[in-house]
């Protein structure tokens, strides 16, 4: 049992302030997709931001992620421009796909995210893949997965644990146990205990609190080193909530019908990680008033540029289309 850490004073401040920048980015998407800004549908983390920043935390660019449909807040965590995804969300030609991709593909190579994906579990075969591609380069970097609890139950992920396993791949598989796939309660699908089938692989897996950021931190840490020293993978569950619905639109697609009781969604609301780990910073005297509205001020700043960087850009040319899908070659 390795004692838990606990991250410095700067680094908890930027974790803040990254969770503060996804949470507040979305926010303003949700007011863009309520005004019909957006071309497309759009899937929202908030709720989920300590993950997907605990992790990232550990990672350098050189490290790899993948993601997957509910991805602007792993897209952000690990170093994305704000600006380029807001306007790939926009469907703009300065997108960080050239507007071709839009919120489900959010993707960076040159910062290791390998993007968003619709297709779920399609993350957990791409990062495995940048695992073993990472140890033949033998630069020590690391490849991480994250997923739901509905992605879980895909085949594909005892097929990437078996060869992880096998080769000692540098890869940590995340599953963000949100309880929900799209309108279904995990426990109306999932069998088990979604860590426990790294069991029979010899994977070490554990289950924390996703929406305690500290803690996140520290099983990353202790996953993504054992990937650095070449010791094989391991598995985290964290445990979390989606305080919006699966979509925005979501309303559409229930026709006024529900699956959540406004009780679970209140009791959840209650452990919001941004909130608690303010308190937490504030009650350590990490963090005052005046230096949080200082950062709340910088995402403020972020968020507007981000949003009219997008809105003031180009649509693609539609000729782009051909390019885009089959690699310079027209059809
Ligand atoms: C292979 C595949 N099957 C089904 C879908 C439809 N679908 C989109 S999101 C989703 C639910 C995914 O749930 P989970 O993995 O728990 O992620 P969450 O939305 O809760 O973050 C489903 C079934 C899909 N996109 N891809
Ligand atoms: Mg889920």
């Amino acid at each position: 049992m390795e004692t838990p850490r606990t991250p410095g004073r700067e680094q908890s401040l930027g974790m803040l302030q990254r969770m503060l920048l996804i949470r507040r980015v979305e926010e303003r998407l949700a007011e863009e997709f309520k005004a019909g800004s957006l071309p497309g549908g759009v899937h929202l983390y908030i709720g989920e931001e300590a993950i997907a920043v605990g992790v990232c935390a550990h990672l350098a660019d050189s490290d790899w992620i993948a993601s997957t449909h509910r991805g602007h807040g792993h897209f952000l965590a690990k170093g994305g421009d704000p600006n380029a995804m807001m306007a790939e969300v926009f469907g703009k030609k300065t997108g960080i796909c050239r507007g071709m991709g839009g919120s489900m593909h959010v993707a960076d190579v040159s910062k290791g995210i390998l993007g968003a994906n619709g297709i779920v579990g399609g993350g957990v075969s791409i990062t495995t893949g940048a695992a073993l591609a990472a140890r033949l380069e033998g630069k020590g970097a690391v490849a991480v997965c994250f997923f739901g609890d509905g992605a879980a139950a895909q085949g594909v992920l005892m097929e990437a644990l078996n060869l992880a396993a096998l080769w000692k791949l540098p890869v940590v598989f995340v599953c963000e146990n949100n309880g929900y796939s799209e309108y279904t309660p995990s426990a109306a699908v999932t069998a088990g205990v979604i860590s426990e089938r790294a069991k029979p692989y010899g994977v070490p897996a554990v289950i924390i609190d996703g929406n305690d950021v500290r803690e996140v931190w520290n099983a990353a840490g202790t996953a993504i080193e054992r990937a650095r020293r070449g010791e094989g993978p391991s598995f985290i569950e964290a445990r979390t909530y989606r305080m919006r619905g699966h979509i925005e639109a979501e309303t559409a697609f229930l026709q006024g019908g529900s699956y959540r009781s406004q009780d679970e969604i209140d009791q959840w609301k209650s452990r919001d990680p941004i909130e608690r780990f303010v308190k937490s910073l504030m009650a350590e005297r990490v963090l005052d008033a005046e230096a949080l509205r200082g950062i709340e001020e910088g995402v403020r700043t972020s968020v507007e540029q981000a949003a009219a960087f997008a809105q003031a850009s180009e649509l693609p040319d539609p000729a782009q289309v051909f390019e885009c899908m089959f690699a310079g070659q027209e059809p």
